[in-house]
């Protein structure tokens, strides 16, 4: 059994880091003597929230061999205004943050739709790792060890009708309990939408996991959404709803800026934010005077993703 009781874990044992590797070399290992490793549903919902409690998960042929950034990297350089502005807001002030009970609601053009505790709607599904890298639009990137569900393993689960064209999400709107939602820096909820055939490609995932245990708050537990070919912002954290939708829905930031932010957001190189160039990237942690690495199309995973856009003018459709 994977899973430590949070009461044997002392702070001074808690290296991430380190465990995830060792977790990592058990797994491989097993797989290597040739024992059929399944992932199966392994969500520890009766442990306290703020334990660090491990996932058991499989691995996938999508995931990056780039070094992943440090958890400490991941864990304290965030976006995430509902709880401030600043990188490192999130870390400090959603500490907190109450990820149960959670309930996420499904609804639209779908044949299954409902209120679902989270336990309930992630259970079905088995948990994969997925070591993606993220591109935020201000032109640095991580590379970031998630684990959770894949989103079209999701979406069939619901069966969506001919109807449904995109699939929305929504981030919890609570200002009692998100501080950064008493500003009007954004429209609250945060909204996110992708089209049925994004939402349905084999790369986005459900996170619920990061380094091999239950997600951090700051960022996004418990349940946020990753899509690597695109600019971090479209990956909705906090989320509470999933609607199966028929029109182009208008997301957070394209609301708040729309020649700036628009719906595709595909990482781009060759197309520029107005006020910057999106040419390279600074990948974090590396050494201040490290020269920038050049932005990949499709932050490197058009083989993928590409003929999704064909015949799209991505200039107009940024
Ligand atoms: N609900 C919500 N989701 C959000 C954001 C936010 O402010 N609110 N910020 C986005 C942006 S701009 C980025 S770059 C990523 C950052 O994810 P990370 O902090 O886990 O690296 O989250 C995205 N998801
Ligand atoms: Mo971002």
């Amino acid at each position: 059994m994977l899973i430590q009781k949070p009461s044997d874990i002392r702070p001074s044992e808690i290296t991430s880091r380190d465990n995830y590797l060792n977790r990592r070399r058990f797994l491989e290992a097993g797989i290597a003597a040739g024992s059929a490793f399944v992932a199966g549903p392994a969500f520890p919902a009766l442990l306290p929230q703020r334990a660090r409690a491990a996932l058991e998960f499989g691995s996938s042929e999508y995931s990056t061999d780039e070094p992943p950034n440090s958890y400490e990297e991941i864990t304290t350089y965030n976006n995430y205004y509902e709880f401030g502005t600043d990188k490192a807001d999130p870390q400090r002030n959603a500490q907190d943050f109450e990820t149960r009970p959670w309930t996420i609601t499904v609804d639209g053009h779908a044949e299954v739709t409902g209120r679902f505790d989270l336990d309930d709607f992630v259970k079905p599904h088995a948990l994969q790792e997925r070591i993606y890298r993220m591109r935020c639009v201000e032109a640095w990137s991580m590379v970031i060890p998630w684990v959770g569900i894949p989103l079209v393993d999701l979406v069939r689960h619901f069966r969506p009708t001919a109807a449904a064209k995109y699939v929305l999400f929504e981030s919890l709107h609570d200002p009692e309990r998100m501080p950064g939602q008493s500003s009007r820096v954004l429209r609250w909820p945060y909204r996110e939408a992708l089209t049925i055939a994004e939402a349905t490609n084999v790369l986005p995932i459900l996170a619920v996991g990061l380094y091999g245990e239950v997600l951090p708050n700051q960022n996004g537990a418990p349940l946020r959404l990753v899509v690597p070919w695109k600019y971090g912002f479209k990956g909705i954290k906090g989320i509470v709803r999933m609607s199966f939708v028929e029109t182009q829905p208008r997301t957070t930031w394209e609301m708040a800026a729309p020649n700036e932010y628009g719906f595709y957001a595909n990482v781009n190189p060759g197309v520029n934010h107005p006020r910057w160039s999106q040419a390279m990237e600074r990948r974090i942690g590396s050494s201040l005077f490290a020269p920038k690495q050049p932005t990949l199309m499709w932050n490197g995973y058009g083989e993928q993703v590409a003929q999704l856009y064909e015949g799209l003018d991505l200039r107009r459709n940024f």
